[in-house]
Parts: structure tokens; C-alpha cells; sequence
């Protein structure tokens, strides 16, 4: 349930810094009455609280998307979820008396890319940074953040695609209009609506991805498995970004009917669900397995994923073969 983090998942755009774990320092500015410059000690004062959430890249499954898309190949792996502990984003705000103004949280990191690249700036709307679930997390599963997962501070905001994580904060910069950063402008963007596969879209009819999409995936058995004739059982997890997870169906009729899997365990938010279930293989033969999730917003799997330009949200129907 909770991924190791020897199993999880690294995505750095350039390069993971070199940090100074006792001289970190987040900084607060913009439009704040008293702008901060806080240390480790500092952050750890203030009340801790321990989010368990799912991390997806919004790129997870661009490897399956036709046409091809630029942009690492991921299938299947990245995503996973740990246990983070930090302190509220809000808290941090509100010790620097955020003002009304402030519309945007504007978050900087370590990594600053050498030449013209672009820095890796992102921003959190007002709402979202105020949630008292996002955080500023300096521990995961247990123990200090490993530098590949952004030590010593990196934001967690649960939900929501990957990107939003920004690993090695800090600076945070309140800001009373959005960002002209080239990863909110032009990076992490999705069309506001259906395009045909290959198509090119309009700048003005993209709009920043925010929540991850319902979605499934089968852990057992393994793809290309040998199984014994019998009881073959099928096991998973599902998950829905802010969603709860209502519903996972297995088919292994090619989708012409579907059978309700067993939740198992508690839904907490912003984690994943495990799915359990059990069919008889009486026949010699080839069995696809696919499995389908439906979240508490009544928003399905679908058969076919949605294509667009940077191969975002992968969901379709998850698939072994066996
Ligand atoms: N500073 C910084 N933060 C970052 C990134 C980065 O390149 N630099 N990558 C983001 C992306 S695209 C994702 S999916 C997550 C991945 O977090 P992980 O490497 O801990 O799995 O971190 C995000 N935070
Ligand atoms: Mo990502």
C-alpha cells in the first residue's frame, strides 16, 4: 500500500542539486505583510501533520498514447505512495500574514537550470494552498526526504498531478496574479476540450492541468504470466486524485461484461483504493484482464484515453495478459 522508497518513482526535469541540509532556508515574500526567511528549525516548530497521498506524473502512460508525444516514455511505474509529514502550507502563509491580494502561490526550488532552460517555477491557486491537507513535507515513509524526492523540503499538494510536488523548495512568492512561468504558460497544459489524436491545439484553448484522472492498475497477476488452470486472482489498486475511488469492474471478455472487484481496506483521501477478485479459468486459452474504476464524482475509466499534445492523464482501461 504504501511504496518503498527504493521503488518509487524519480522525476527531476534537469538535475537534482546539491543542498546544504543545515543552512536550508524557505522564503516567504510577495504579497505578505511580513515576509519570512525560515529555517529547518523554524518550519519543524510549527504543527506537523501526516498526509499518506498518491504521486502520479501527469506524463504516467505517455508511452501508450498514438501518435507518439514527445517526453519521457512512461507505462506504467510512475506513480506510487508514501506517507509524507510536514508542516501546512497555509500555517506558513498565515505566520507571514497573507494578504487578500494574494491570488497565486508562486513556489521556487534548488534546481535552477543553467543557460536559458527555464527554472522549474510553479504555482498553487489560493484555495488549494490554503487546504489544510497540502504541506510542505520534510519526511517520507518515516524517514528525511532522499534528495531524489527533493531534501529537505519539498511541497506535497495531494491530488493533484505530480508537478505541483515541487521538490528542493525554497521560496514561496504570494502572488496577486498568475505566474509568468514557462511551466504554468506553456508546460503542464491540457485542452478544455475533445481533440483528435495528433491534433494541434491553440495556446488559448489549453488550461492547466489541476486533479489526476480516475484510474486503475493491476498488480497481480503480471502481464504474460503462465497461470494454473483454477481460481486465478486478480488484485490492484485504484485512485481518483480528490476523488474516492466507488467502484472497480474486472473483464475478462474483452469488456463485453464486467464484474464488481472487492474494495479492500479504507478509503482515505487522495490514496489509492486495492481491488481484489477472483474468476475461474476453466479454459486453456489466452485471458485479457482489464479492469475499469469509477470515482465518487461518477467519472469512469474509460476504454480509450483521451490523446492530446504532451500525453498528460494516461487512464485508459487498465490490461494483462495472461
Ligand atoms: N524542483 C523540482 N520539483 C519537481 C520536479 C523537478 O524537476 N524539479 N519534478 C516534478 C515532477 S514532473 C513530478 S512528477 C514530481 C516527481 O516526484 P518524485 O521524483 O519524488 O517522484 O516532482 C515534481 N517536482
Ligand atoms: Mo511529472
Amino acid at each position: 500500500y504504501i511504496t518503498p522508497i527504493e521503488h518509487f518513482f524519480v522525476r527531476t526535469h534537469v538535475y537534482a542539486p546539491t543542498v546544504a541540509l543545515d543552512s536550508w532556508r524557505l522564503q516567504v515574500d510577495g504579497e505578505v505583510a511580513s515576509p519570512l526567511n525560515l529555517t529547518m528549525a523554524e518550519l519543524r516548530q510549527m504543527p506537523a501533520v501526516e498526509i499518506v497521498s498518491v504521486l502520479e506524473c501527469a506524463g504516467n502512460g505517455r508511452a501508450f498514447f498514438e501518435p507518439a508525444v514527445a517526453g519521457i516514455q512512461w507505462e506504467k511505474g510512475a506513480i506510487g505512495t508514501a506517507r509524507f509529514t510536514g508542516a501546512r502550507l497555509s500555517d506558513v502563509l498565515k505566520k507571514a500574514g497573507v494578504k487578500t491580494t494574494g491570488l497565486n502561490v508562486e513556489m521556487h526550488a534548488g534546481d535552477r537550470p543553467p543557460g536559458t532552460m527555464p527554472p522549474f517555477v510553479r504555482q498553487v491557486p489560493m484555495q488549494k494552498a490554503m487546504h489544510p491537507d497540502t504541506i510542505i513535507a520534510w519526511d517520507m515513509n518515516g524517514q528525511a526526504i532522499p534528495l531524489v524526492h527533493g531534501a529537505p523540503l519539498r511541497a506535497i499538494v495531494p491530488g493533484w498531478e505530480g508537478a505541483y510536488s515541487v521538490k528542493w523548495l525554497n521560496q514561496l512568492t504570494v502572488l496577486a496574479k498568475d505566474t509568468d512561468s514557462f511551466w504554468f504558460v506553456t508546460g503542464y497544459r491540457y485542452p478544455n476540450r475533445r481533440v483528435a489524436p495528433g491534433a494541434a491545439v491553440d495556446a488559448k484553448d489549453m488550461e492547466p492541468l489541476k486533479g489526476l484522472a480516475v484510474k486503475s492498475l493491476i498488480t497481480t497477476p503480471a502481464h504474460n504470466a503462465s497461470l494454473a488452470a483454477g481460481k486465478v486472482a486478480v488484485a490492484g489498486f485504484a485512485w481518483a486524485g480528490e476523488n474516492d475511488v466507488t467502484k472497480v469492474d474486472i473483464s475478462i471478455d474483452n469488456g463485453a461484461t464486467w464484474q464488481p472487484a472487492k474494495l479492500t481496506g479504507e478509503q482515505a483521501r487522495y490514496t489509492w483504493r486495492r481491488f481484489e477478485h477472483e474468476f475461474a479459468a476453466t479454459k486453456a486459452q489466452s485471458y485479457l484482464i482489464l479492469s475499469r474504476a469509477t470515482d465518487s464524482k461518477g467519472n469512469m475509466q474509460p476504454a480509450v484515453a483521451q490523446w492530446n499534445p504532451s500525453g498528460y492523464l494516461w487512464n485508459q482501461y487498465d490490461s494483462v495478459r495472461d
